[in-house]
């Protein structure tokens, strides 16, 4: 009888180990295959402000998913530089294969960007731009054209002025700008203080809404108590755009196109979400520069290139139009 337990116990350890190694070098296999099938980017993602930075995440997911050969980590930089450096070294410590960056303000990368080089991690700066001292810290950059964004919207402005014969004297412009130091606000500022000075527009404030709803209100509602003149507000985002709006309306006023009937005057970037075209269509805003957040396949792309040994191009710019509401309403 103990001969018999002492062979099923035998038999019982052997399966044990024999089935153990197996499992064991699965999850090593497994392990390998993880990481040897896979390209792992390090995506540190700004933040979540708008509905532009929600579709601009949501097409780096769509283009770098699993089904396309990505281990995809997306950090949430809550429009904070330092969290998103902080990020950036998480991935370098991680040894993944590429990092996106999609930078908060332009200045003040030039150590961390470094230290992705000396790790040999190729950097690619999505959206708004970083100014280093050495461009070949970063591979390439995909995003926009904001002064040209921001000149499509003054160009606007002006022909609504002439069509509708305002004279220039009437009008008073409030700029409820984006996150200060950011490519998209730098360049649609940029555009409106030049647009000002050729026409002699009467700019009378400048106060950043940091591309949210709920700033660009409260920036709103400052204005209104300060400025009873403003009948053209500027703003560098639809979100801020909305919160506009709701501050106009909180104040008894009326968010239109008509200015000689005391409307105020709405322009805005952006075209993402469907509230915003709503509002342009009911001509609360005058209209929208589109602003295209879809740089997943552009970055897709590269990966591929960089990949497979090519360089890419430095600079690559996405196609973008003019919202406007006779074209939504065709
Ligand atoms: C523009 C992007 C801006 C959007 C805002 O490319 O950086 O940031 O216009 C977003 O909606 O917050």
């Amino acid at each position: 009888m103990r001969s018999k337990y002492i062979l099923i116990c035998m038999i019982y350890l052997l399966c044990f180990s024999a089935c153990g190694k197996s499992l064991q070098q699965n999850k090593v296999e497994s392990d390998e295959v993880y990481k040897e099938d896979y390209i792992v980017v390090g995506f540190s993602q700004l933040g979540a402000e708008s509905d532009w930075r929600s579709a601009n995440t949501e097409s780096i997911k769509k283009s770098l998913s699993r089904e396309n050969g990505f281990e995809l980590i997306i950090e949430n930089g809550q429009q904070k530089q330092a969290n998103q450096i902080m990020a950036i070294r998480t991935f370098i410590q991680k040894e993944v294969d590429i990092i996106v960056l999609a930078p908060v303000t332009e200045t003040g990368w030039d150590t961390v960007l470094q230290e992705a080089k000396d790790a040999e991690i190729p950097v690619i700066v999505i959206d708004r731009m970083v100014d280093v001292k050495d461009d070949s810290l970063y591979t390439c950059w995909i995003g926009s054209d904001f002064v040209l964004e921001g000149n499509k919207v003054t160009d606007w402005l002006h022909n609504y002025l002439k069509e509708n014969e305002i004279e220039l004297e009437q009008i008073h412009i409030a700029n409820i700008q984006g996150t200060l130091g950011a490519s998209a606000q730098i360049g649609r500022t940029k555009a409106l203080e030049t647009a000002a000075r050729k026409y002699g527009w009467d700019v009378v404030a400048q106060v950043s809404g940091d591309f949210t709803q709920t700033k660009g209100r409260e920036v709103m509602a400052k204005l209104l108590e300060e400025y009873e003149e403003i009948n053209v507000v500027y703003c560098e985002n639809d979100n801020e755009a909305r919160g506009a709006i709701l501050a106009i309306e909180e104040a008894g006023k009326t968010a239109g196109t008509n200015l000689n009937r005391g409307e105020i005057l709405i322009l805005s970037f952006d075209g993402v979400s469907q509230n915003a075209k709503e509002l342009l269509k009911e001509g609360k805003i005058g209209c929208i520069a589109e602003c295209n957040p879809d740089h997943g396949p552009r970055v897709l792309e590269i990966i591929r290139q960089i990949t497979s040994g090519e360089q890419p191009l430095k600079e690559y710019y996405v196609t973008e139009g003019m919202l406007l509401k006779e074209d939504l309403e065709e």
